[in-house]
Parts: structure tokens; C-alpha cells; sequence
């Protein structure tokens, strides 16, 4: 398998989506000086990974391009949680990709605690030969939930996948705050939405 030439069309996509949905924070903040989006990354998925993953799963490596959808990884990082919901339909409406699979791991979380939001779309990629379809996977999930999964994940590699129980117990009492942080974050906001619509009021009514 000649990696650099198969994995070169997801470097393309990722390098493209990645600017694709690093526009949305930059037009939001210019126009709004406030944006759902926090942050954009981006990375292929490392062969290793590619390997352990397609091994563990039985996929032939002829067939990696259907049945791995994260080659290409795209991970959007929002400030509350409402913001998730406003970028997947962001992510919804573009006609320059198309939605093929949601996974909703904030209503249902993993057994491990993780939560995130999966939207893996189809993007149209130009390449020398042609248009390419290419799966990309975006993850979306507040910086909370992410400070959880990043930890989580290296614990995992750490641990080759058998994270002693004791440091699981942990990851789900630390799970269990993450929540309770994004929840007490969404009501300052409200708050302080509730307080400025208030404050404009009666601005208003005063001119
Ligand atoms: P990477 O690149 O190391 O992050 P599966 O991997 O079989 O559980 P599936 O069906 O391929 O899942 O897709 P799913 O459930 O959408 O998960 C894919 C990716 O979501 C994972 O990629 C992780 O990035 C993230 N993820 C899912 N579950 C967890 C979890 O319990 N903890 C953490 N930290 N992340 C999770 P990979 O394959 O692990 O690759």
C-alpha cells in the first residue's frame, strides 16, 4: 500500500475543511463579535492508527475509503453546549458537502463517558483526476467535553485500551463534572443574555 498517495486526497480535504470551517468563526466574529465556534482542528488519522483500527474491525484494506469514515478528521471545539447544535446545522446546510451519518453521544453518551456530537460528511474533492468523494468526520463537542476526551484518549493509549478500573472510576466522576461545568456555563450565559436584553430594553424605553 503506497500510504502518502492513498492518504494524499484526505490531506487535501482536511487542509480544505479545516479553512471551510475556520470561515464560519471568523465571519461570525467580524460580524457578530461573538462566534459558536471556538476552534478548528484537523488530522489525518495516523497509519498506525489506521491499521490497529481496520484491524480490530475486519475491514480489507481495499475497502478503507467506504468503511472508515475518519480518515480525514475534522474537530470543531464551542464555547456552551447550545453552540453544538448551531454548527451542525451550519455544517447542515452547506452545499458544498453533504451530511451522510449524525451520532449524538451528548443525548447518548458513551459507556466511557465520552461526549461529542459525529456529523460525516461527503465532501467533493478536485483532484488532478477528477472529483474525488472523500468521507471526513467532525467531531463537535464544547471545550469541556474535549478536555475530557483529550485525557481520556491518552490514558487510553497509555493503557493500550485497559485503563485500570480505579482510573476509570475517576474518568466517569471527572465525566460527571465536564457536565456539570457546561451546564453551569449555560446559565451564566442566559443570564447574562436575560440581563443585556433587560439592559436594551429599557435603553429603549428611556430614548
Ligand atoms: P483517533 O483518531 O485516535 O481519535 P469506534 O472507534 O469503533 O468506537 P466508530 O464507529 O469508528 O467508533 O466511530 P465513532 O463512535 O464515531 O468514534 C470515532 C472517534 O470518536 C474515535 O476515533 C475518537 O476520536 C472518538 N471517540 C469515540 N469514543 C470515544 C471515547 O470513548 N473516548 C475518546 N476519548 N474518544 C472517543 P478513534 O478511532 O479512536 O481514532
Amino acid at each position: 500500500m503506497e500510504w502518502d498517495v492513498f492518504l494524499a486526497p484526505y490531506r487535501q480535504a482536511v487542509d480544505e475543511l479545516k479553512v471551510k470551517l475556520g470561515g464560519y468563526r471568523d465571519f461570525y466574529r467580524i460580524a457578530l463579535r461573538d462566534s459558536p465556534i471556538e476552534s478548528v482542528t484537523g488530522r489525518v488519522k495516523p497509519v498506525a492508527s489506521i491499521l490497529e483500527k481496520a484491524g480490530r474491525r475486519g475491514i480489507p484494506l481495499s475497502q478503507l475509503s467506504t468503511r472508515m469514515q475518519d480518515l480525514a478528521g475534522l474537530r470543531v471545539t464551542c464555547q456552551f453546549v447550545d453552540d453544538i447544535m448551531k454548527v451542525v446545522e451550519m455544517i447542515r446546510s452547506r452545499t458544498d458537502m453533504h451530511v451522510v451519518e449524525e451520532k449524538d453521544y451528548i443525548k447518548e453518551k458513551k459507556e466511557s463517558g465520552y461526549r461529542s456530537y459525529h456529523v460525516v460528511v461527503q465532501y467533493p474533492l478536485q483532484t488532478i483526476t477528477g472529483e474525488k468523494k472523500i468521507l471526513a468526520e467532525i467531531q463537535v463537542r464544547t471545550l469541556a467535553m474535549n478536555f475530557w476526551a483529550t485525557i481520556e484518549h491518552s490514558l487510553n493509549y497509555k493503557y493500550q485500551g485497559n485503563i485500570p478500573a480505579d482510573v476509570k472510576t475517576r474518568l466517569l466522576r471527572a465525566a460527571e463534572a465536564a457536565f456539570r461545568l457546561d451546564e453551569e456555563m449555560s446559565q451564566i450565559r442566559e443570564e447574562i443574555l436575560t440581563a443585556q436584553q433587560h439592559f436594551s430594553q429599557k435603553k429603549t424605553d428611556e430614548e
